[in-house]
């Protein structure tokens, strides 16, 4: 038979277990399966991801806007404290989380689902099917608003309330920082650009690792939000790409250290292009650990409804020299559709030609594909088009 045959088996015993990577765990495994491993990719250095504290904002708003631009438009990445979401609701979002992964199989599996349009899913790895090596990772994924019924007990009362607390009082108090950091109006972002409207949640339990080394929790990628706000247990294991730019082949993973108390938030894919380049959406990546369980929400905030496909997002301001538009206008769906196949050309080049495609493949992000007067990176993306997932 041949390795592709025999691979695809394997994904399919896997998959029919409906019991992911946990399942593995409690059956006793020693070794890494093949379908998870992945080319290794150590590079690593030392950075400081900013911890911003907003309870400054009351008495210095101006100082606290600052630092909030200066991380978006560098690292993308920042943690904040003091944010108004209580601890109670963090830690009992991620009892919830933890709660449900260890139920027994069968409470699981009624939840266990490739069907997208169901707005609660369970599963082990959304793109198990079509990506070259799986993640060491399950996920119980809530598009909010939900239905009490439709939410698994151990997340019912919790996980609306805490995706109601993060959006109101963190996202709100963002984006109007955000905003004044495009020099745009407060409420612009939230009001103009309904930047606020539709939240998703994603739990994610990454079960300990016997092999670390072999595989990944989450592989480098950026994320297809407006922003995303993630919190994160205390074990660890979340890199965000930091870019040397005065030479792109020097960048090398950081470590987002769990800090007490912190969110972490991220600029995403939608409002790098908004912003005409000037915030950044980085790739981020779970390391497997051989300690865990680890636990981590992130909230997703994203286009909401029936039209949001077709929605066009396009520049709303000049970009930070003065000029034009640095992206041409796109819908939601075209952005999704770049997203996976840019995923997807990066892995399979990754586990072909390990050092010289990682530096071409990874200098490369995908709102690359949207600029103008730059050059295009056409040709290395010109592989067939992929059918749209409706999840990311
Ligand atoms: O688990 C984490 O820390 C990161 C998860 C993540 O990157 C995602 O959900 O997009």
């Amino acid at each position: 038979m041949a390795a592709a045959d025999h691979r695809l088996l394997a994904l399919k015993a896997f998959d029919g277990t409906k019991a992911g990577v946990k399942g593995l765990v409690d059956a006793g495994v020693t070794a890494v399966p093949s379908i998870f491993h992945h080319q290794p990719d150590h590079r690593h250095r030392h950075f400081t991801v900013p911890v911003i504290d907003l309870s400054a904002v009351s008495s210095g708003r101006a100082a606290v806007v600052a630092q909030v631009k200066a991380a978006a438009e560098t690292v993308g990445f920042f943690q904040v404290v003091n944010h108004g979401v209580p601890e109670g609701a963090m830690s009992a979002m991620l009892s919830a989380v933890r709660s449900f992964n260890e139920e027994p199989v069968d409470a699981k599996a009624p939840y266990y689902t490739r069907d997208r349009g169901r707005r609660v899913r369970y599963q082990s790895n959304v793109d198990l099917f079509t990506s070259p090596a799986a993640q060491w990772r399950d996920t119980l994924f809530m598009e909010m608003p939900a239905e009490p019924q439709e939410l698994p007990a151990a997340c019912r009362g919790v996980a609306p309330e805490y995706a109601g607390l993060v959006q109101e009082r963190l996202g709100r108090t963002l984006l109007g920082m955000l905003s004044e950091a495009l020099g745009l109006r407060h409420g612009y972002l939230e009001e103009e650009q309904r930047c606020l409207e539709g939240v998703s949640v994603a739990g994610h339990y990454y079960p300990a690792c016997p092999e670390p080394e072999l595989t990944l929790g989450t592989i480098g990628h950026s994320d297809t939000t407006f922003f995303t706000v993630l919190l994160q247990d205390a074990v660890g294991g979340l890199q965000v790409l930091v870019e040397d730019d005065e030479d792109r082949e020097q960048s090398a993973w950081a470590d987002v250290p769990p800090a007490a108390g912190a969110l972490v938030v991220n600029v995403g894919d939608f409002l790098q292009l908004m912003s005409n380049g000037r915030f950044k959406s980085v790739e981020h990546r779970v390391v497997a650990n051989s300690v865990g369980p680890r636990v981590s929400v992130a909230c997703f905030f994203r286009p909401a409804g029936a039209a949001s496909s077709t929605r066009v997002l396009a520049p709303i301001v000049s970009d930070g020299d003065g000029g034009g538009a640095r992206y041409r206008s796109t819908t939601l769906q075209e952005l999704i559709r770049q997203h996976y196949r840019v995923k997807g050309q990066r892995a399979r080049h990754l586990s072909a030609r390990p050092l010289q495609a990682l530096n071409l493949i990874q200098n490369v992000s995908l709102l690359d594909r949207f600029q103008i007067n730059r050059w295009s990176f056409h040709m290395l993306f010109s592989a067939p088009s992929v059918p749209l997932p409706t999840e990311f």
